[in-house]
């Protein structure tokens, strides 16, 4: 049975670095318990699987953490055949055909543009002068949205995005927040209509479709929608490409192997998901008495799954501290055997649908970086900042690298002109 113990999510120290926190939970078998917020923080792989995979905890905390951001309930806040429908039309809209012929060339264009100005300097933020165009430049891509203001939606994405994953939120904030979620609904609601009378072939379309009998969702429910993408593609992407490189850097013989293969690419996102997860925190309610590892939970509780936390469980991934290239490739694994996942993703029916998306957008850019910035370093004495709890990352990443004299950052990529 695990032992309940005294826990202060907004402990200055565990902002900085939660790792050493979640190091003890592990080794006493500890769940953590909040007397401010209320609520169960908890961070055992096993009990994270199962709270994601049991419908006795529900995502009812979302109706306040997200909807009054979002106008309307978002994907994980739905069940039975309407989760499922809705489910597959995203999921439809980002993956197959759809991905190779738009999204693929979309992300290489863009990954192209962003870094062709950077290059030539020896060096750039991957975070600041980087990173956050990018993940919203991308976004607006999936969503076919101009990328005209890409600076200010990314400014009002960050607005929506505090308000669902801050703990410590002031009322000026909140406000601040909606007022962001205000200025974007205004952006989405006219494309929205148009896309309602004359549907194109892109994801906010494949949304305004309509059944037989001329049903479909409403402008609310679409934008709400547009917004969870808008957030859910956004928030992690940068903070995913930017850990990916800093192991990279920090282990030179991974970096080295993934230069030479690039089919363990993969496998290092998928091992920086698991040691440096860019969401932490899952929120669940019991929606009855239930236990968790023993530990009485009463109906109503509020749970945080610390996704972070299990995937450095050490009963479930050996030297759960360390980035280990070939963790996550079995072909590579002595036993060649796949290991066990890691809960970066979530788990259950409101698993990331965008899972897949997400790999290979970051593999895409991430393998283009690689090949175009050589002798990767970090300014020499470089402290790693992270924020945030629920989604965390780090705020800037300075690389530096040799420029390569022989060609340069294309930016055009379309089949006929590469084969000029
Ligand atoms: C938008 C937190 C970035 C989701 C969320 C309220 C619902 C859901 C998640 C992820 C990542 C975001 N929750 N995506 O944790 O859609």
């Amino acid at each position: 049975m695990s032992k309940i113990a005294v826990f202060d999510v907004l402990d200055r120290d565990f902002q900085n670095n939660p790792y050493p926190i979640y190091g003890e939970l592990h080794q006493d078998d500890l769940v953590y318990f909040d007397k401010n917020f209320g609520a169960y923080f908890i961070g055992k792989y096993a009990d994270v699987s199962r709270i994601l995979n049991d419908p006795v905890f529900t995502t009812a905390p979302l109706a306040v953490r997200a909807q009054p951001v979002m106008g309307d309930r978002v994907l994980a806040q739905m069940e039975g055949t309407e989760h499922a429908q809705k489910r597959r039309t995203v999921l439809r809209g980002l993956g197959g055909s759809y991905f190779h012929n738009t999204y693929a060339p979309l992300i290489e264009t863009i990954t192209r543009q962003l870094i062709a100005p950077l290059i030539s300097r020896g060096g750039f933020d991957l975070v600041r002068d980087f990173g956050k165009d990018y993940a919203v430049l991308v976004t607006l891509g999936i969503l076919d949205l101009p990328a005209t203001n890409h600076r200010l939606v990314g400014q009002w994405h960050a607005g929506v995005a505090d308000f669902v994953t801050r703990l410590d939120m002031t009322e000026c904030e909140r406000r601040h927040s909606l007022e962001c979620s205000r200025h974007l609904s205004e952006f989405l609601t006219p494309i929205i209509s148009d896309r309602l009378q004359t549907p194109g072939r892109d994801l906010i379309s494949l949304l305004c479709l309509r059944d037989d009998n001329g049903d479909g969702m409403t402008v609310s429910e679409i934008v709400a929608l547009c917004l969870n993408i808008l957030l859910a593609a956004t928030e992690p992407a940068d903070k995913s490409l930017a850990m990916l490189f800093k192991h990279l850097i920090d282990h030179p013989n991974a970096l080295q192997a993934v230069r030479q293969d690039k089919s363990l690419l993969r496998g290092a996102i998928e091992e920086t998901l698991r040691l440096t997860s860019p969401v932490q925190l899952i929120p669940r309610e019991a929606s009855q008495d239930t236990e968790i590892s023993g530990v009485p939970i009463t109906k109503g509780s509020l749970v945080f799954s610390m996704i972070g936390a299990a995937n450095r469980d050490p009963s479930i991934f050996e030297g759960p501290n360390l980035f280990e290239l070939k963790r996550f490739s079995p072909a590579s694994r002595p036993d060649r055997k796949r290991g066990p996942r890691h809960l970066a993703f979530g788990a259950g029916m409101h698993v990331c649908l965008g899972a897949e998306f997400s790999l290979r957008q970051i593999e895409i850019t991430g393998s283009i970086l690689l090949d175009e910035l050589t002798d990767l370093r970090m300014p020499g004495g470089f402290q790693l900042e992270e924020r945030g709890l629920y989604t965390r990352g780090p705020v800037s990443l300075p690389i530096e690298f040799s420029p390569i004299s022989t060609g340069h950052a294309r930016t055009r990529t379309s089949p006929e002109e590469r084969n000029e």
